[in-house]
């Protein structure tokens, strides 16, 4: 089934030049197609549409002004069970946790600098993708 997925490469990310090396990953796999993508910086108010569900945590606030801290590349992908396989492709949230050959198994050391970001839904697809790429049909 071709589903769409929204995936952030974070700050960290971008700062470490490996923003090519990540979506060369995603590039690879065959029948995945990179369909928008822009670099830019996130505003307060996007980050709080973006990570709404987490307000009130205790990683809410550093999250936060980590993603502000520098600009991210947003991307959307196209593909064959794309939302789960973009999560799979980028391990688990914790990068110690996540195995070598993962994207964060692979660079991250950190929770919160783990390097991506991945829609985890359907629901969540639509509703980031509106976020990030409001043009989008
Ligand atoms: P994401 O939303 O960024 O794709 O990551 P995720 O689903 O794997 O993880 P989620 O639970 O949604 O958390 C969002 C992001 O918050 C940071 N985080 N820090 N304990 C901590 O310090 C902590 N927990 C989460 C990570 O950057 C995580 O990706
Ligand atoms: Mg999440």
């Amino acid at each position: 089934m071709s589903q769409r997925t929204l995936v952030l490469l974070k700050p960290d990310a971008v700062r470490r030049g490996l923003t090519g090396e990540i979506i060369s990953r995603i590039e690879r796999k065959a029948g995945w197609q990179i369909t928008a993508l822009e670099l830019r910086n996130l505003d307060q108010e996007t980050l709080e549409l973006h990570y709404g569900e987490h307000k009130g945590k205790p990683f809410y606030e550093p999250l936060v002004d980590f993603m502000a801290s520098g600009p991210v590349v947003a991307l959307v992908v196209e593909g064959e069970r794309v939302i789960e396989g973009v999560r799979a492709l980028a391990g688990p949230t914790d990068p110690i946790a996540a195995a070598p050959g993962s994207i964060r198994g692979d660079f991250g050391v950190i929770v919160r600098e783990n390097l991506i970001h991945a829609s985890d839904s359907e629901e969540s697809a639509e509703r980031e993708m509106k976020i990030f790429f409001p043009g989008l049909a």
